[in-house]
């Protein structure tokens, strides 16, 4: 492990003004965006959507400081033969990929899901560190129970997830790669901001055990944590400064300081909600965090830019501005600059 250059690229992926593009939806998942705009989900379909957000200039340069690809989209090829992984070295970008397979009943937990994928994973990521890769992506996906019920999540639940993502994150850094951690608590669900607040701070403390454990380098590793939010269908839902001061609270509360970064998944946030919570805890709380804070959005980066490109190659230029207009917002709240002004002048 060369801790040297694991903390050089986990520090330029959350370099000032940038931050993450998410777009490693497995087959099923970009199956129901495609059934979204009715496309078929085909592997060429599937090239030419990544395609064009690869290529697009003004948002991989400035704003897109990494990618994190599905297997299938880090060995192919773009229609001219160029690698889609090359096309974002050359914007100055870093590819990554997602090594999960994905999130499994777990028969002692009713209800509760644990990621599988370490069998293998040695040899599958000396493969992918070939093929360009400097950083890679677990997920585990948490949830809390409903009405009022506090079952959910279980202790056996959150300990053999983020045992999982001790393993894989060691396993990682052994091949010189990045590992982002990335424990999802789900915001499906009427839970309040509280219990958010409580899951996902027990959550981050016994993934951080397991991380020390497994005798992980911090400053090699990304945290790819949900915000502290309401869940979707809670009657209170929180504004942008108690998410703010919510989440950051958390992570302070939490997250060693040795982490050189933190980036937010969207988790079905609108597109300009996702910015403007980021934007409003950089903009409230830089100083109070010695990490750096960003985004690494699937949906909240590509919503608009999938529904402006609907599988037609005449819509290419309207679904790169899309994406454009969004990764520079989120740019711009990586900056705590971010406006609703700015929002509007797409
Ligand atoms: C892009 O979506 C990823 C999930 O893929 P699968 O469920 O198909 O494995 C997901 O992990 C994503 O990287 C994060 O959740 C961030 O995406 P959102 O849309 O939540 O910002």
């Amino acid at each position: 492990m060369n801790l040297d250059q694991l903390n050089q690229v986990a520090v330029a992926m959350v370099a000032p003004g940038k931050g993450i593009l998410a777009a490693d939806e497995s087959t099923g998942t970009i199956k129901k965006r495609f059934d979204s705009i009715n496309v078929e989900s085909t592997e060429e379909n599937r090239r030419d959507y990544r395609e064009f957000m690869f290529r697009t200039e003004t948002a991989m340069r400035d704003h897109i400081s990494g990618v994190i690809l599905f297997e299938e989209t880090l060995k192919q090829k773009a229609a001219d033969g160029t690698p889609l992984a090359k096309i974002i070295e050359d914007m100055g970008s870093i590819p990554g990929i997602k090594v999960d397979k994905g999130a499994k009943d777990m028969h002692a937990f009713p209800g509760e899901k644990v990621t599988e994928g370490l069998d293998g994973l040695r040899e599958r990521l000396a493969e992918y560190y070939e093929l360009g890769a400097r950083f890679a992506k677990w997920r585990a996906v948490i949830d809390i129970s409903r009405g009022g019920d506090r079952t959910m999540p279980t202790y056996g639940n959150l300990k053999a997830n983020m045992h999982a993502l001790g393993r894989y994150a060691a396993l990682c850094q052994e091949a010189n790669i990045v590992p982002i951690v990335e424990p999802e608590v789900l915001m499906d669900g009427d839970h309040d901001i509280d219990r958010c607040y409580e899951v996902t701070a027990t959550g981050l403390k016994m993934l951080f055990q397991e991380l020390f454990d497994q005798r992980v380098a911090l400053e090699g590793t990304i945290l790819k944590p949900n915000m502290v939010i309401a869940g979707k269908k809670c009657d209170r839902q929180a504004g942008t400064e108690e998410i703010a001061e919510k989440t950051v609270k958390c992570f302070r509360e939490t997250v060693p300081a040795a982490v050189p970064g933190i980036v937010f998944l969207s988790g079905g946030q609108s597109e300009a909600e996702a910015s403007q919570n980021l934007n409003t805890m950089n903009a409230a709380y830089k100083e109070q965090m010695p990490w750096g804070l960003s985004f690494s959005y699937g949906r909240a980066l590509q919503a608009s830019a999938l529904k402006a490109w609907s599988g037609k190659v005449e819509n290419v230029p309207a679904a790169q501005a899309a994406f454009s207009h969004r990764a520079r917002m989120n740019g711009l709240a990586q900056l705590g600059t971010w406006s609703e002004a700015a929002e509007k002048a797409a």
